[in-house]
């Protein structure tokens, strides 16, 4: 069954311009931007522009250069927060999915956090 998009989530209305936001990062089909109750000291939010309400819907639904403008933006905002393993200390990336996945915005969206020790998440 195909997802039902509410385009009044609040990542919509940021994407409308209703809500301000501290973008990050902005590109063709993608829009990052600081997180508003921060986890660590890196904590962004990276959204696809289309409307597409869990990454599988994302994943199944969105044009290959919708998917791939994402995953390069995610690529250079860990390079640029200095968070990439690489040259930095490492991140978490989370999305949160449904109910069980205690997802609160129904719009698409990969948590970006570093900057501190995470410690152990799965076991
Ligand atoms: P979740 O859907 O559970 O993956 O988490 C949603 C996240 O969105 C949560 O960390 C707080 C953040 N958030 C909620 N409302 C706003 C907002 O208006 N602006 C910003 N920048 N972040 C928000």
């Amino acid at each position: 069954m195909p997802y039902t998009y509410d385009d009044q989530n609040v990542f919509a209305k940021i994407l409308r311009g209703e809500i301000p936001n501290t973008t990050v990062a902005e590109t063709e089909h993608t829009l990052a931007f600081e997180d508003i109750t921060p986890q660590a000291p890196v904590h962004v939010l990276v959204i696809p522009k289309g409307a597409y309400v869990t990454m599988d819907d994302f994943y199944a639904n969105a044009s290959d250069a919708e998917i791939t403008d994402f995953a390069r933006t995610v690529a250079r905002i860990c390079a640029d927060k200095g968070i990439s393993p690489d040259t930095g200390d490492g991140f978490r990336a989370i999305t949160n999915a449904g109910e069980a996945g205690v997802q609160e915005v129904p719009h698409f969206h990969l948590h970006l956090i570093g900057g501190r020790p995470l410690g152990r998440m799965l076991q």
